[in-house]
């Protein structure tokens, strides 16, 4: 309904979000915390779908003998690798900011040990949820895949230190596991009073009755 609403001011805070750019401009990578990986492995790569459309694609765990360890690694990491972006939380009074991105989370196994997660990192190792307390903005307990989306704190605003860090850990066992990202946005969205919005929305709902039935007709 959001594209119904007019007058909502919305900036992006974030570059590179969707990966259209077929690179990682904006983004860093990180391998165990130690930095950037080395060239010629396979932790962080771009997906090209078919219509030519990229997204992140991050693997860990990978052996040419899946399971087997003393095989040939397929990637660098052994505890993690991170795929981070510096967070501009700049908002005017009155302004929310709103994060969300695309995730699927796939692996060898299907009683699988690794960990995915999604945080807001303070610059300490910490990691913090859309509220702003320690936590997650995502950490799923099993494969799968969605859209996340959520309004941060407004405590947040105007904060600074923040990166958005995409975390997928290596687990216990040898079984490779990945995951993919893509349509990463933060906007500052200015709040719509409420009766304005319900308002808009239910003329834009008229307005979809109205066109639907002068196609019937
Ligand atoms: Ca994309
Ligand atoms: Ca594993």
């Amino acid at each position: 309904m959001a594209l119904f609403i007019p007058n909502l001011s919305s900036a992006t805070n974030l570059t590179n979000g969707d990966f259209s750019s077929g690179d990682f401009s904006g983004w860093s990578q990180d391998i165990d915390g130690l930095g950037e990986p080395l060239a010629g492995l396979n932790d962080f790569s771009l997906e090209e779908s078919p219509m030519g459309e990229y997204a992140a694609h991050i693997e860990t765990d990978f052996w040419s003998t899946a399971g087997d360890t003393g095989s040939t690694p397929r990637n660098e990491a052994f505890f993690a690798s991170t795929l981070y972006q510096g967070l501009d939380l700049t908002a005017s009074a009155g302004q929310n900011i709103t994060l969300s991105f695309d995730w699927s989370f796939t692996g060898e196994e299907s009683a699988f040990d690794e960990n995915f997660i999604v945080g807001l990192g303070d610059g300490s190792g910490n990691y913090h949820g859309a509220d702003g307390t320690l936590g997650f903005l995502l950490n799923p307990m099993e494969y799968g895949s969605g859209t996340y989306s959520a309004t941060l704190n407004t405590a947040l605003n105007n904060t600074t230190g923040w990166a958005l860090e995409f975390q997928l850990n290596t687990g216990f066992d040898g079984y490779g596991s990945k995951i993919v990202i893509d349509n990463v946005s933060l906007s500052t969205v200015s709040a719509v009073p409420v009766p304005a919005a319900v308002w808009l929305m239910g003329s834009a709902l008229a307005g979809l009755i109205g066109f639907q039935r002068k196609n019937q007709a």
